[in-house]
This record gives structure tokens, sequence and C-alpha cells, in this order.
């Protein structure tokens, strides 16, 4: 596939700064992004959210940074090091949500905002408190340049059970409504079908995007590497449609490279990118 510009050996690459919590199993959150952004030739930094306590078969537990270190986090890497986009993952709590916020409209940069609203990994562990949901609405999401909620998220977020087009196209309008720039409904999740079809909506048009469906029970960490691929194609200047459509162009041949890891859910895998051209 067609990838970023990678930058030249001694030179500054671009950079994107995730905000999202460690799996230390390195099959989702922050270690997703990062393997995402270093093999796309970006440089990652990262703003800590929470430890979590995982395996790939399922969350034990997770300790939350204070919301102010969170923020400090986020101040301390664009003051210095500057960063052409930003993601959220996992915000654990509204007291880091608010922070997140804060600290986003205090620094004022200007670059596109990703905010992949994690609520619960795939095993239905909670990552983000309940009483968070409204903050994750009210607060980061007007902030937004992009949501990208999985099927789970929309109907936490907005009520909507997506079933066809019909309740995706609803769910795009709804999720609009609450003030990001774009919405992006991905389909993966709905089972039924051989195609994974995500719908972005900008409350005036909607575009499509079609992948044929990756059937692995290897996915793990799949939602935070679309939403990094998107923010590293963002940085590199792409328009909102076009950083999608890489994205989903990524997380496809992610989803193909999947491997087995443990007794549970292999994580998506962008490490096919180290063989390619051999
Ligand atoms: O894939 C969503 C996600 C994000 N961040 C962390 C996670 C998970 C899923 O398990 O553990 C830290």
């Amino acid at each position: 596939m067609t990838l970023l510009p990678l930058p030249a050996p001694g030179s500054t690459p671009a950079r994107v700064l995730t905000i999202a919590g460690s799996d230390p199993g390195g099959g989702a959150g922050i270690q997703a992004d990062l393997r995402t952004m270093a093999l796309l030739g970006v440089h990652g930094c990262v703003a800590v959210t929470a430890v979590t306590v995982q395996n790939t078969v399922g969350v034990q537990g997770f300790h939350e940074v204070p919301g102010d270190v969170v923020a400090a986090q986020m101040r301390a890497v664009v003051t210095d090091i500057g960063v052409q986009a930003a993601k959220t993952g996992m915000l654990a709590s509204s007291d880091i949500i608010a922070a997140v916020a804060g600290a986003w409209r205090e620094l004022n940069l200007g670059v596109p905002l990703v905010v992949d609203p994690v609520c619960a990994s795939m095993h239905g562990d909670a990552l983000l408190a309940p009483a968070a949901r409204d903050a994750l609405r009210a607060q980061l999401f007007p902030l937004a340049t992009l949501v990208t909620p999985n099927l789970d998220e929309v109907r936490l977020l907005v009520g909507i059970d997506v079933v066809d087009a019909a309740s995706q196209r609803a769910a795009a309008k709804a999720l609009h409504a609450l003030g990001p720039r774009w919405a992006l409904v991905k389909g993966g999740h709905l089972r039924s079908s051989a195609h994974s079809t995500d719908l972005l909506y900008d409350g005036t048009d909607f575009y499509s995007f079609d992948a044929p469906r990756i059937d692995t029970g290897n996915d793990h960490g799949g939602g935070d590497t679309l939403a990094a691929a998107a923010a590293c194609a963002l940085a590199h200047g792409f328009t909102v449609p076009d950083a999608v459509a890489f994205a989903k162009r990524w997380v496809t041949e992610c989803l193909r490279a999947a491997y087995p890891l443990g007794r549970g859910h292999g994580p998506v895998s962008p490490l096919f990118r180290l063989s390619e051209g051999r």
C-alpha cells in the first residue's frame, strides 16, 4: 500500500501526541499507537493516562494518572517538541477528561485532534468510568476534529443500535451533533456483513469506506491502530476523508498480519511493514 512520506535519516519526522493508557501486553493502547506511528515514520509522543493491568485474556484493573499530571505531560511535549496532530485513547475518568480538554483549549495548537472514545476492552472490561461518558460527550467531543467510535461505543454514547446502513447514518448524525467536526462510525463490529464499512459524516456529506472483513480472533488494538494511523496522516496534512481512507487500508493490512499471542486475542500488527520490499 502507498504509505506516508518517510523522513530522511537524521531529519526530524512529523510528531504526533497520543494521550492514552498503557497495555502491558503490548497489544493496544499507547503500545499500539507507538508501533503504528514508528512504522509510518512518525515520532510518537505520549501523555500516559492510566496504567492498565491486563494480558490477552482480560483486564484485571487499572491505576489512573491524576488529571493535572496528564495535562502537564501534554504541555511539556507541545511547548518543546511540537506536534502536528494528537489523538486520545483510554481516558479512564472525568478528572482526566476535564484536564485534557482544559489543556487542549489552553494550548490552542490549531492541529487536528482525533478522539477515539474508548469505553471498554474487547472483553467488556470497563476502561472509562460510566459517569465519565457525559464528560467525554460534553467536554472533549466539541474539541475533536474526528471521533472514531466502534458500534459498542456508539450504543453507549448516543444510544443507537447500529444494525444496518440507515441506523449507521442516524448514529453518525447523532455523534456529529455532539460537536466534533467529523464523526466516523466504524462498522467492523457488524459481524453479519462480509465487509467492514465505516461511515464518515461532516454535517453535510457522508463518505463510506469499505474493506473486506478479515476474519481473525487476533484483533486487539484495532481501534487504536486506526485512530493512530489517521492522526499520522492528518499530521502530514491529509484531509479527513483521505486520512480515514488511509487509516482504513492500514488497519486492514494490520488485521491481515495479526498474530496469535498468549491464550486470548492477539494484536493487529503493523510489523508486516518491516518485510516489505525485502
Ligand atoms: O483498544 C482499546 C484500548 C485502548 N487502550 C487501552 C486498552 C484498550 C483495550 O483493551 O487496554 C489501554
